[in-house]
């Protein structure tokens, strides 16, 4: 028997070639942590213990980005100076409350001319396979991009979004945004991610590995990316349940089991036997519609299976490990 043969069975049998790729890409992303840690080794503490009660009242102590906060004399900013902000009816007081008690607040709403200016930037500019700077395409092109790398492309990201769409700059700096985030950590909010990126049509199986290691973004997860953040999304296309619909958790950022704490990602069944199907909210707005979340709140994506999905999402919290690149 020719050793084609056996691996051709061996693989049959216990399915090597997906084994292979998992690993591979765990690897890429214990690989990015690495990276984190060496940059920054305040993460780990933070990744290690952020997920308890204890942990996150205690990040006020690892919190030592003074030169950020304590100095910030305007902290809460209480007077935001409307005349910044692109969001004229947006009650700042409203929103934080609502994140406070919900985890979310649902009432935000891009301008006609920034939603226009940010598509005609995103059909136009390169478009980056899971953000891999060696694999670009168009978005006209996608096709021909998937046949051209022979792959399924699932996630497509904008690289350098900040200084290349300046929509998406005005959005970072809004005087209203900021404001909500600097109510809701109660410090001086820090910019970490700005990133604006499609998901493509997919099914579940496709989507699995997409999402950080042992929290894909389809299973219900919570992120831990400082002791207090929040983030602010915008979907660029029509969202229903069918094209991409997020999915957050109502109340889950301030009630959870001990095992949630050690365990990031939970299936659907789980979520519905704890919290209730009720306080499941299935996100759903047309182009231009945004809302606010504790990412501390479980929640998830959904893989599009009528339309792709471009949505901007914008994270504030107390520390920048540098986790995303800014520019
Ligand atoms: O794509 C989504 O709606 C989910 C994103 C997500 O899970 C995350 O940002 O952690």
């Amino acid at each position: 028997m020719y050793i084609a043969d056996i691996i051709g069975k061996l693989n049959h049998k216990f399915s090597i070639v997906a084994f292979w790729s998992k690993t591979q890409v765990a690897f890429e992303k214990y690989y990015q942590y690495l990276k984190i840690i060496k940059g920054d080794h305040r993460w780990f503490i933070m990744f290690a213990i952020a997920r308890f009660p204890l942990g996150r009242t205690m990040g006020k102590v690892f919190y030592r980005d003074q030169s950020l906060a304590l100095t910030e004399t305007s902290y809460p900013q209480d007077d935001v100076n409307h005349a910044t902000s692109i969001f004229n009816e947006l009650d700042v007081d409203l929103a934080t409350q609502s994140i406070k008690k919900h985890g979310y607040y649902l009432g935000l709403q891009l301008p006609q001319n920034i939603v226009q200016e940010i598509l005609e930037f995103a059909y136009s500019a390169d478009i980056y396979v899971d953000g891999n700077p060696r694999l670009k395409f168009k978005y006209a092109e996608k096709e021909q991009a998937a046949q051209e790398y022979n792959l399924n492309i699932l996630i497509g990201n904008y690289l350098d979004v900040n200084s290349k769409c300046a929509a998406l700059q005005k959005l970072g700096s809004d005087s209203k945004l900021n404001a909500i985030a600097a109510k809701y950590l109660e410090n001086k909010p820090v910019l970490v991610r700005s990133q604006l990126a499609w998901n493509f049509i997919g099914n579940k199986e496709d989507y699995a590995q997409k999402g950080e290691i042992g929290s894909p973004s389809i299973l219900f997860h919570y992120d831990l990316d400082d002791y207090r953040a929040l983030k602010f999304f915008f979907y660029l296309t029509d969202v229903d349940t069918l094209s991409g619909s997020h999915r957050c958790v109502a109340g889950s950022h301030n009630q959870r089991k001990l095992m949630y704490c050690l365990l990031r990602s939970q299936s659907d069944q789980e979520i519905v036997d704890y919290y209730g199907s009720d306080n499941i909210i299935d996100i759903c707005g047309s182009a231009g519609f945004g809302f606010a979340e504790d990412p501390f709140c479980f929640h998830r994506g959904s893989p599009p299976v009528t339309s792709p999905r471009l949505m901007i999402q914008l994270e504030f919290a107390l520390n920048n490990y540098g986790m995303w690149n800014l520019s």
